[in-house]
């Protein structure tokens, strides 16, 4: 029977079960470890030590997850005893056998609780990880010196590097694990009683993982050296991964207590680091990013099949993205030529996968079994949602709109694809504005996490929820977007591209640009994206703008330049760069120099030398000017919203946490005075954004306005 004891904190409770002393975390909705957390465990571990009816304690949480780690709202701000290293440290040190049961996550400083207890039990759904690394961080309590000793130092450095969790099964191969729970329909009170009781009745002894020495130092030691140049080539200015390193080589080589020193001085490192910053700022914006006003009371309509509209690379990626959700889609095609090349976009990337070995033959024809190609409308008459992904053309899109008009059923969700164009004018050209809706995927769209979820006037609440709720299914980073010319994020990239122009007019050449901004944490420069999405594709919103661009702004030829010659990037050949046989990386080109310096003669501009800083300093102001502008025009709910958009579809650096994020870590009057400086030279460029000058004025930050949305 079990019998109540004191409850040290609310979030963990504790119960006497015969000889052993249960401990329940209860923290929702993760069981993050916070103080009140970490106070709960300390005391009650402290509590069973001294009790004599104790003979063992399990550790076990509620819900469906074990415990996330720390709890990553408290970082940054002053630490409340007692400390997570500190806590693990109390259950390792217990005089009584102490086991935790995991259950779902045990991750980060999840694991490490584990992993201070003398035995593991785990639910086989369990997923054991140390993902700090995500958050500019490493494991802080101990998970670099045990996970050492009890896995090896290859895999542990790996799990910890990776961030990425391992399985149960893959825990227990690992020696992370002492054994799978056999009965899965336990709780994992039972489960864990049950399994507690058998090592009470075997007389398992107490048994310390601080105890145990690495295996085979010497190679370990080797294995980090190889490890830790290849992690300076892949995360690349990144702070934390070459402190894991650190801490994993004093596993091996220095006492537990001297390991567990270094390993709190490292991660203190860290959470000092700005890039700690600017990763957890990333991991709950892009959370709260589907916290949108519609979803307040809106109730998603139920989408069972989806059809789309169009088989070129972006419809096919986006038929793929819905066919790897389990959905059912049907491609409408406009003739038969059209849909065997849309069929055979969507081949190709299953076939690929097939040949990599990444799926079987048999999961290929049964994904492919769901897909419906077609060259006519009436086949989307039963579906629930269709995606447009035509040619970029609003007439064209209008006809298109007009046709699903005609034969879908009631109540179908109608998106269109479209980069740029006016929604409000695509939903007018049907009888039921209130259920179109814009879904801006990015390309490849089976790959990239972006998706702009734009909202038209006339839209209603429910179809809004339906596209989160469609985003969450594809595996999406959904962001709510306003209409106008580019939504939020080819608004703000036409604008930083045009400082690129016009640094590249006054005498940085492309290479100097790319390189600025790579340094900053970019993959890519901005000619290296032109060069590999196709000039050609710039080109022509660019003539499609010419009638409407402000006759006084300054327009920067070289681009067009190019493309006159037919040098449309990669696919061509040469671009801004060459690309001898098909090379996928470029070479610098003289001739595109020779172009660069001929138009800046044609308009009798003197070049001059700009910095890597002065380069990124224009970049990025004309970003964060542009981002305060779509902010004051709604387009963006908060800058929390652009940042995820950066992040995730346009390649800028997440340990950055975003371009506004980046922005207040900088200071805004900082960027301000940036803006004015560059304002003497083209005033009309580079006006202050009144939002930002307002935001100087008053003291705040872009942060400030990341309220929740109401
Ligand atoms: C660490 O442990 C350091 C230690 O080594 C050393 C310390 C000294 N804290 O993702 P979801 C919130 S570092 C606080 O939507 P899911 C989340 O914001 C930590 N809050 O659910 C959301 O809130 P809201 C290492 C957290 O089911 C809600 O919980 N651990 C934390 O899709 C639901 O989250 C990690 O990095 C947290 N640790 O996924 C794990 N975790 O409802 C981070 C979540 O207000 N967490 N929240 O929007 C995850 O990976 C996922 O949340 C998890 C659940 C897989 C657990």
């Amino acid at each position: 029977m079990a019998q109540d004891t004191q409850a040290p904190a609310p979030e963990v409770s504790t119960a006497q079960h015969g000889p052993v002393r249960v401990v329940t975390i209860h923290n929702p909705p993760v069981n993050a470890l916070s103080a009140a957390v970490r106070r709960g465990l300390f005391d009650a571990i402290e509590q069973a030590d001294a009790a004599p009816e104790v003979q063992a304690v399990l550790i076990v949480s509620e819900g469906k997850t074990f415990i996330a780690g720390a709890d990553i709202r408290e970082f940054g701000k002053p630490p409340v005893p007692p400390a997570l290293p500190d806590v693990c440290q109390r259950i390792e040190s217990c005089t009584k056998p102490v086991v935790a049961c995991l259950q779902g996550a045990a991750l980060g400083g999840g694991l490490e609780v584990a992993l201070g207890a003398h035995y593991r039990l785990a639910f086989a759904a369990a997923q054991l990880g140390l993902p700090e690394v995500a958050l500019g961080l490493m494991p802080g309590a101990g998970g670099t010196q045990r996970a050492p000793r009890l896995m090896g130092v290859k895999a542990a450095a790996e799990l910890m590097l990776s961030g990425k969790p391992i399985s149960a099964a893959a825990g227990v191969k690992a020696g992370l694990i002492d054994q799978l729970v056999g009965d899965e329909t336990l709780s994992p009170l039972a489960a864990g009683l049950a399994y507690t009781q058998a090592l009470l009745a075997q007389g398992a002894p107490v048994r310390r993982v601080c105890d145990l020495a690495v295996a085979e130092p010497a190679a370990a030691l080797a294995t980090l050296d190889a490890l830790a140049e290849d992690t300076a080539k892949k995360s690349r200015g990144l702070f934390s991964p070459q402190k894991i390193i650190e801490a994993v080589r004093a596993a091996v080589a220095l006492p537990f207590a001297e390991g567990m020193a270094l390993e709190r001085r490292l991660f203190l490192a860290c959470i000092d680091s700005p890039q700690r910053a600017g990763l957890i700022h990333a991991f709950f914006a892009e959370r709260e990013v589907a916290k949108v006003p519609e979803a307040r009371g809106a109730t998603p309509r139920p989408v069972a099949r989806v059809a789309v509209i169009g088989g070129g690379t972006m419809g096919a990626g986006i038929a793929v993205a819905a066919l790897d959700a389990g959905l059912p889609v049907v491609m409408v095609e406009r003739d038969d030529e059209a849909i065997a090349r849309g069929v055979a976009n969507v081949s190709k990337v299953y076939d690929g996968l097939v040949a990599k070995g990444r799926l079987s033959e048999a999961q290929r024809a049964a994904t492919l079994a769901r897909f419906t190609p077609t060259t006519r409308y009436a086949d989307v008459a039963d579906v629930d949602l269709v995606i447009e992904a035509v040619f970029e053309d609003l007439e064209v899109k209008k006809a298109v709109f007009r046709q699903l008009d005609a034969v879908c059923q009631p109540g179908a969700v109608l998106a269109t694809n479209t980069s740029y164009l006016d929604i409000d004018a695509i939903a007018a050209a049907t009888g039921r504005p209130q259920d179109v809706i814009g879904l801006h995927f990015f390309s490849p769209a089976n790959i990239m996490k972006l998706l702009e979820i734009v909202v038209p006037a006339r839209v209603s609440a429910d179809v809004v929820v339906t596209a989160f709720e469609l985003a969450k299914r594809l595996k999406k980073v959904p962001v709510r977007a306003g209409v106008c010319d580019g939504f939020i994020g080819n608004r703000i990239l036409a604008t930083y591209k045009q400082a690129a122009d016009h640094l590249m007019e006054d005498g940085a050449s492309p290479y100097e640009i790319d390189a600025a901004v790579r340094s900053f944490g970019y993959p890519m420069g901005p000619c290296q994206v032109t060069d590999l999405a196709g000039g050609d594709i710039g080109w022509a919103t660019r003539k499609r703008r010419a009638a409407t661009r402000d006759p006084r702004a300054r327009y920067v030829e070289i681009a067009d330049r190019l493309c006159e010659r037919g040098w449309f990037g990669q696919k061509t050949g040469r671009g801004f760069y060459l690309y001898p046989q098909g090379a996928r990386t470029g070479q610098p080109d003289p001739e595109v120099l020779a172009i660069v310096d001929a138009e800046r003669t044609r308009k009798g501009i003197t070049p001059r030398a700009f910095t890597p800083e002065e380069i990124l300093s224009r970049y990025l102001a004309a970003m964060v000017n542009e981002g305060a502008k779509v902010l004051a025009d709604g387009i963006a709910l908060r800058p929390l919203d652009i940042d995820v958009t950066f992040v995730h579809g346009y390649g800028f650096p997440r340990h950055r946490g975003g371009p506004m994020k980046y922005a207040d870590t900088v200071g805004l009057p900082q960027i301000l005075a940036d803006l004015r400086r560059f304002a003497e030279e083209d005033p009309l460029f580079w006006q202050p954004a009144p939002l930002l000058e307002q935001l100087v004025a008053e003291g705040r930050n872009f942060d400030s306005l990341n309220r929740p949305a109401d």
